[in-house]
């Protein structure tokens, strides 16, 4: 069956390509459902497709970072590296579309631009851009958390005369730097992967900073045949002892804080967590996250790990991060901060003069420093989490605009529903673990509580299910409550929707940790969905 043909009256619709719309458009159609599912780009990857500047790869390592679905797949699928990069995950989602054929489920090239629900007939009515209308019982908004890149608002830049690109809209074809002045700004996670690279092939680079990164060493390096062997014969362990952290990737931690641990402990735990590498820094200690003493002692020890790889003393004050580690997401690297000691490097402080504007060469300071570029990149980031879905013009009952509902705060049930639209589903939502945990892992429980939940749906003869106000509100607070107990209300970064100009700030993932929402969203379903309203 090729999408393009297929019909307009369906049960569902996913939104999405990646890893959530791949792993959800197979689940419904194993079911039996009817599944019409849309993507913006021409072909499978989600964030996989779209992000492919040098140095592109994974912060989770490659074992854990995949589908644990399937037994066959895991055990042949070899990842050549332990953090794969842009082209070998996409080739995993590419792969993995093909096993299990679905491809043809998919219409590409095409954006869902509204998506209204018809209360006479309960069910939603779609436009897409290729001018279809769609009429289906549920939507499964699988558009991710990191989808909406933010454009570069800059004065004058229309003046400037060279090449500029964009980290999340790289060149299929890639981008020679031989010979050029290259400006990179911003210093989150994907310049920080992108700029020793650029680095290496540019005449010069100038790397403009607002806000110094924390980022441990990678250590990344291939895996041997021995290692992956092992990895396939025991695949059950190793999926069975990340899905008994809180985060979805197995650790050892000790059982105490930071600050509990005496000189001599704590120094040989950071060193090991340090040599481990890695986002697993932040688990060094079991409150990294939730008590700020802990954190500090951490962040300091860490600082001077940084700081050692860096030989100019100013250039390492400048580089050093001034928030508790890991409220911004926590970078993983190779090589970043030891580029700073190349001669053709030069790290722009914007925290001693912003940008002014661009001009026909180049960059202009505040303070008048002009700087002249044969290209710029931008690695601005995203609106992340809510950006997807606010960007679609979803309406609900009584014709409400998600955005409206959603611009004093996201509010939801679970992250995966939110009151007032019944039959959506969105996957990894703003209060889900989402992010804070294994994506993927994350990714395959919503996908099967949503394709549970329909099928609870249809075989009880309901027509519809949506989120009761009163629990979304519960949940929303206690989503609420539980960020405030954490470090990551402490700055202004994604997580919180500071980065984006004029969005509600507040944090978006649930902290809570992944075992608790999985069990909470276990009793919810083991007691007839508590929460939800279900209608026939
Ligand atoms: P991030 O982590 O949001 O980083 C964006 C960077 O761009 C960050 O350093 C920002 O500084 C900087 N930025 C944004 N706007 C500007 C302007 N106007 N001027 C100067 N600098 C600016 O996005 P990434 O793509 O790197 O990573 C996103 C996630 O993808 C990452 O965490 C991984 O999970 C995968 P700021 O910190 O806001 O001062």
């Amino acid at each position: 069956m090729n999408a393009q043909s297929s019909p307009s009256q369906c049960d569902a619709v996913v939104v999405g390509a990646g890893f959530a719309g791949l792993y959800q458009t197979h689940l419904l159609t194993k079911a039996g459902y009817t599944v019409r599912a849309i993507e913006k780009a021409p072909d499978v990857g989600g964030t996989w497709y779209w992000n492919r500047y040098p140095g592109a790869r994974c912060d989770i390592e490659s074992l854990t970072y995949s589908y644990s679905f399937d037994e066959e797949l895991q055990r042949t699928w070899k990842w050549p590296q332990k953090y794969a990069e842009q082209p070998d995950i996409l080739r995993y989602i590419q792969h993995v579309a093909d096993r299990f054929d679905l491809r043809k489920h998919f219409t590409f090239g095409t954006t869902v631009e509204s998506a209204h629900f018809d209360e006479k007939a309960n069910r939603w009515r779609i436009r897409t851009s290729g001018g279809e209308e769609l009429s289906s019982q549920f939507l499964v908004m699988a558009s991710g958390c990191l989808s909406v890149p933010l454009e570069p608002r800059f004065k004058g830049l229309e003046k400037y005369k060279g090449p500029t690109y964009r980290t999340s809209r790289w060149p299929h074809e890639g981008v020679d730097f031989t010979g050029k002045r290259v400006a990179m700004i911003g210093t989150g996670s994907s310049s920080i992967q992108a700029t020793p690279l650029v680095a290496k092939q540019a005449a010069h680079l100038h790397v403009f900073q607002r806000t110094p990164q924390f980022a441990i060493p990678a250590w990344n390096r291939h895996y041997t045949d021995e290692e992956i062997k092992q990895a396939h014969e025991s695949y059950d362990e190793i999926r069975r002892l990340a899905r008994q952290s809180e985060v979805g990737i197995s650790y050892e931690a000790p059982s105490i804080g930071a600050k509990e641990a005496d000189k001599e402990s704590l120094r040989k735990q950071l060193e090991f967590a340090w040599q481990r590498g890695g986002y697993l820094m932040l688990a060094a200690y079991p409150d990294l996250v939730t008590d700020i003493e802990s954190n500090s002692i951490v962040s300091e020890w860490v600082k001077e790990k940084i700081r050692a790889r860096i030989k100019d003393p100013d250039t390492a004050r400048r580089l050093m991060p001034q928030y508790p580690m890991g409220a911004k997401r926590l970078c993983v690297d190779t090589d970043y901060f030891e580029t700073f000691n190349r001669d053709n490097v030069t790290l722009v402080d914007l925290r001693d003069s912003g940008i002014q504007e661009f001009t026909e060469k180049g960059i202009r300071l505040e303070n008048g420093t002009e700087y002249e570029f044969d290209a710029v990149v931008f690695a601005l980031g995203f609106d992340a989490m809510t950006g997807a879905l606010n960007a679609v013009d979803i309406r609900g009952r009584g014709g409400l605009l998600l955005r409206d509902k959603w611009k004093d705060g996201a509010k939801n049930y679970l992250g995966v529903s939110t009151a007032g639209f019944p039959n959506l589903f969105i996957i990894t939502g703003p209060g889900s673990p989402s992010v804070l945990y294994n994506m993927v892992a994350s990714i395959e429980q919503n996908c099967e509580f949503t394709a549970q939940t329909i099928d609870y749906v249809r075989k009880n003869g309901y027509a519809t299910i949506e989120a009761k106000p009163r629990e979304e509100k519960a949940w929303s607070q206690y989503v609420d409550w539980i960020s405030k107990q954490t470090i990551y209300t402490k700055v202004k970064s994604w997580y919180t929707g500071g980065n984006v100009g004029g969005k509600h700030v507040a944090f978006m993932p649930y902290a809570g940790g992944g075992l608790t929402y999985f069990e909470y969203t276990r009793q919810v379903v083991d007691n007839g969905y508590r929460g939800f309203k279900l209608a026939a």
